[in-house]
């Protein structure tokens, strides 16, 4: 019997395939992060409850009293989503670009239907002169209807995120339901600022979504624990 990709390869491979024709790059970035690139730089406050025992895997260190570098926190921690990359593809890049970042994530969360300690997140990243809303609807617009099909409808919803300022979330329309499938909006100033950008002379727009969640609207999956049961039945479907 011939061998199979697994569904998030694949789905990782098609993603690319859409970004790559509108022009983006592919950025990586280390899954074991510190606390400043995954909460500090991101503006996210340091009283907030994304950074609790509950949801972030803090990795216990030797040296754990004095974890800081140039007043930065080095503490390390299983990074929650792709957004530190973000942060280092700034620090070491000149403007303009547009890039994405898939990738693992890691969260303290109890599993259910929708939720893994472990999964996997796609992020995006534009930065130049004029970024602006209308081009991050139109961006993400064209990528699911390149991946879901031409029916699908995208909408915007307020919504907020310590790094994006306005902050979005984005349903898409599609089976006759709307669905919440990601984050995003205009980058944060103080985002741009932690990163060396001016965010006078620099705009951009950043989003990032679940890679597992796409795959269970897409092929109809209802438990996302299917993709880590090493059940080959399952992976051979596709
Ligand atoms: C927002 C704005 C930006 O400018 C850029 C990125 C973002 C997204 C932000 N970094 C973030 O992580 N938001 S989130 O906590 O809502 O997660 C985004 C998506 O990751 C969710 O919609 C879901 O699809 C997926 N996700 C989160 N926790 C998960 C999960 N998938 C599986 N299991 C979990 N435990």
């Amino acid at each position: 019997m011939s061998g199979h990709l697994h569904p998030i390869t694949t789905a990782i491979r098609d993603i690319y395939a859409i970004f790559t024709k509108m022009g983006f790059d592919v950025a990586l970035g280390p899954e074991l992060e510190t606390e400043f690139y995954n909460f500090d730089a991101l503006n996210v406050p340091k009283d907030h409850p994304a950074r609790d025992m509950q949801d972030t895997f803090w990795i216990k260190h030797e040296s754990d009293e004095n974890m800081m570098n140039e007043g930065r926190s080095t503490r390390p921690v299983l990074r929650t989503h792709t957004s530190p990359v973000q942060i280092r593809y700034m620090e070491s890049h000149k403007p303009p670009y547009r890039i994405i970042v898939p990738g693992k994530c890691y969260r303290n969360e109890a599993t259910d239907a929708t939720h893994e300690a472990q999964f996997y997140q796609v992020e995006g990243l534009v930065i130049d002169k004029n970024a602006s809303l209308a081009e991050l609807k139109g961006t993400l617009d064209t990528f699911f209807k390149s991946y879901f099909g031409p029916d699908v409808e995208t909408r915007f919803r307020p919504s907020f995120f310590p790094f994006v300022e306005p902050g979005v979330e984005v349903d898409i329309r599609w089976k006759d339901k709307w669905l919440e499938v990601m984050g995003a909006g205009l980058v944060h100033p103080n985002v741009l600022k932690a990163a060396g950008l001016d965010p006078n002379e620099w705009k951009g727009f950043a989003f990032g979504g679940g890679i597992e969640r796409l795959l269970m609207l897409k092929y109809g999956i209802d438990d996302i624990r299917q993709f880590y049961s090493g059940d080959l039945r399952f992976v051979h479907q596709f």
